[in-house]
This record gives C-alpha cells, structure tokens and sequence, in this order.
C-alpha cells in the first residue's frame, strides 16, 4: 500500500534582460560607435532538498514561483545583473514530473539536492555585438529569452511519523479527524477501519507531520485474531506512537486490561516496535466531568504504575488535540536534531578514523624507506644510530 502525497505548481523562471542600443556620445570623439552592453541571464528555479520538511502541504498555500528577470543591458557596454536563482525547498524523497508531458523530471534524495526544473532565459545582446565593417553604427540589437514556463507535479511518498494505537472504538480516527485533512471512516462499531490511512497534521505555519490512523488490535491479534497484525509494519517507520486509551470503553471492559493487550500485542508482534517511545493518551474526555475525567486517570496510572507522559483529549471537542499535536511536533523535531547530532558525531568519527590510517599509511611508507641509503627519492637527512 502507497500513500503519497502531492502537489501541482507553476514555476516560472526569469527573463533574460534585453540587449542594449546606444552609441558612444563624447565630446571631440566623433562616431563613438556602438557601446550598448548585454542583458543579464534570467533566475532560474531549483527545487532544493530540505530534511527539515516532512509534507508538500506548504504548496498547497504557495502554489506559483517565479524567479527573478535579468536586467537590460546599459550604454558604455554596460552588461545589465542576471537575477536571481529561486531555490524551492522541498522534503526529502519528492519526485518531480512535468505535469503536462507527464515526463518524469528527477528525485530529491538527500539535504542540499537541487535540481533544475526552469532555466532562466538567456541575456539579450547589445548593438556592440553586431559591428563589423560594413555596419559601424547597427541598431540591432537582440532581446533576452523568455524563462521556461513549467507546470509541476510533486508526489512525495509518504511516511508516517507518528503512528496511532488502540482497540476497536478508542477513538483513533476520531482523532485524525480531526487534526488533519484526512477523512477515515468513524463509526460507533468496531473494526470501523479496515485499512490503515495517513493524515498530514499542520502545527504552526511550517510544521507539519504525518500520522498513521489504523485498524484497532483485539487480543490475539498477533495470532490473526480481528484484522491481524500485518498493517503494524505501517509504524515500523514512525518515531512516536500514541496509545489511545478508552477511560470509560462502552462496553465495560477495564482500561487498565485494555491497556495490557495493546502493549502484549505489541510486543508478540516486533520489539522493535513496542521500543519506540508511547506516550499514553486518554480519549473522549468530554464524556466525564473534569473532575471525574481527572480521578479516572489518576485511577488507571496509579493501577499501571504508568511512569511516561500522559495526555487527555477529547477528539469530539476538540479539547487538548491541538496541544497534544504541537508536543507531538516539537519532540519530532527534537527527535530529528538528535538524529542529526549522532549523524555529525558519526561523521567526525569517521573523518579522524580516516585521517589516522592515513597517517599510519604515511608512517609505514617512511619506515619502508629508511634502510635503503642510495635511494633517489631519500632527498631527506637520514640519520644512522650506531650501537
Ligand atoms: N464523546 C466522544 N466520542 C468519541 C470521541 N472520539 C471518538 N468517539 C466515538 O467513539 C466511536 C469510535 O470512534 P472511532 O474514531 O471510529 O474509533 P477507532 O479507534 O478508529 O475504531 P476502529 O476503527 O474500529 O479501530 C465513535 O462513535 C466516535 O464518535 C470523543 O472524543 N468523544
Ligand atoms: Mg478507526
């Protein structure tokens, strides 16, 4: 199964400045001749990739970029300032295709890839160009090219970043729902979702996030019990999972079993998995009163002896969702930088590692040579110890 998403836009690169007519004017220099310079070069348009940004949600807002035009050229064979590239930052992994030949126009795969998607036009020339013997004085001038025009789609294969846990009924698409776009079936009956789906979540103006509604688990599920287990290799990618968990399931069952079954499930599907880090979220909280809602988790903590962060939402009234995703967001970020931090760490490590075997490299060549007096390249003082 394939989430994608995507976006169309328009790019437009800049014109090349036009070339420029004139003639040189000075005082006792009679027939100057022609000195109109060229224009500049157009900007033209990259798509540069940004770990920073996970979604093309940003494209819906922005949809057109136009680059900046060349200047014209000026008299006294002045050549006019090309424009300015545009550099587009897009997530890592988006796949570019013009969206008129359908042609399929590269990949975005690491930070800092660029790549064109619209040359800027080229300069015009000025009349400076077009002397020659039989024309000293051409008004000919030729104008700058036209930018490339292009209608873009971007399709970024999606990947959860945050994925949903729960039984039938706890309120997982409820909760998608509401945070983002995307529109999953809810339903008052369980196994309302039979496969998994994506949201896109947007906290903030560029922050935005993935997060991964699926099917409830029921005990036995690692055994092929309701659905099975097959749609948890969804969140073997993910970095954060939220266990939601029905304070007050209508169907009487005990949150605090509820919650064990989960975590069993999880664990008989892939430690990998249940060691990502949970948090723990308590839905439908607009279903008690406060108060009752407070003493009901402070119950079911105590029951766990749950020790990690804990969170009650009401999906419904939207009460603590939008708080909980800019938490959600933030750790991601924090997640990210981590990553990054052992990344460079990595980096240095192996940099030094290098530059130490280099050096032993060097060492052992030297030694090498060191008995050999008459050697041409021994140009360096040897020095003999004699015992
Ligand atoms: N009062 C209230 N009801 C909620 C809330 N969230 C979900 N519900 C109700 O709980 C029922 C189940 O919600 P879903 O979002 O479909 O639950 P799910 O976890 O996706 O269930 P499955 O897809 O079957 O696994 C629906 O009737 C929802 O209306 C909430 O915050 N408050
Ligand atoms: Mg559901």
């Amino acid at each position: 199964m394939k989430f994608i998403d995507e976006a169309s836009i328009k790019v437009i690169a800049g014109k090349g400045g036009n070339g420029c007519l004139s003639f040189r004017r000075e005082k006792y220099i009679a027939r100057g001749g022609p000195d109109g310079g060229d224009g500049g070069d157009g900007g033209s348009i990259y798509l540069i990739g940004d770990a920073a940004l996970n979604t093309l949600v940003d494209f819906r807002f922005q949809p057109r970029y136009r680059a900046q035009t060349g200047q014209q050229g000026m008299g006294t064979d002045c050549t006019g300032a090309g424009g300015d590239d545009l550099l587009v930052r897009v997530p890592i992994g988006t796949s570019v295709f013009d969206d008129e030949t359908q042609s399929f126009l590269g990949d975005v795969s690491n930070p800092g890839d660029k790549l064109l998607v619209a040359r800027g036009g080229k300069h015009g020339l000025g009349n400076v160009h077009f002397k020659s013997s039989t024309n000293r004085a051409p008004r000919q001038t030729k104008p700058g090219e036209e930018g490339e025009v292009r209608d873009l789609r971007l399709e970024l294969k999606l990947i959860a970043d945050v994925g949903l846990l729960g039984l039938p009924n706890a309120g997982k698409s409820t909760l998608v729902n509401t945070v983002s776009a995307a529109r999953p079936k809810v339903a008052d009956y369980p196994f309302t979702t039979l496969v998994p789906s994506l949201g896109v979540v947007s906290v903030g103006d560029d922050a935005s996030f993935v997060i991964a509604d699926i099917p409830g688990l029921i005990e036995g599920a690692a055994d092929g019990a309701g659905l099975g287990v097959q749609f948890l290799k969804h969140l073997s990618r993910t970095r954060i999972l939220l266990h939601l968990l029905d304070v007050q399931p209508i169907d009487g069952s005990d949150p605090v079993e509820n919650y064990h079954v989960i975590e069993r499930e999880l664990e008989n599907y892939s430690q990998a998995i249940a060691d990502k880090e949970r948090w723990l979220v308590f839905t439908k909280s607009d279903l008690l009163s406060e108060q009752a809602q407070k003493q009901r988790v402070s119950e079911i903590i105590d029951a766990l002896s749950y020790q990690g962060p804990t969170y009650s939402i009401s999906a419904v009234s939207h009460q603590g969702t939008d708080e909980l995703m800019q938490l959600v967001s933030q750790r991601l970020d924090e997640l990210s930088e981590e990553a990054e931090d052992i990344a460079a760490r990595e980096e240095v490590h192996q940099f030094s590692l290098q530059k130490r075997q280099e050096r032993i490299a060097k060492r052992q060549v030297t030694n090498d040579d060191t008995n050999n007096d008459d050697d041409i390249d021994d140009a360096d003082i040897e020095v003999h110890y004699e015992p």
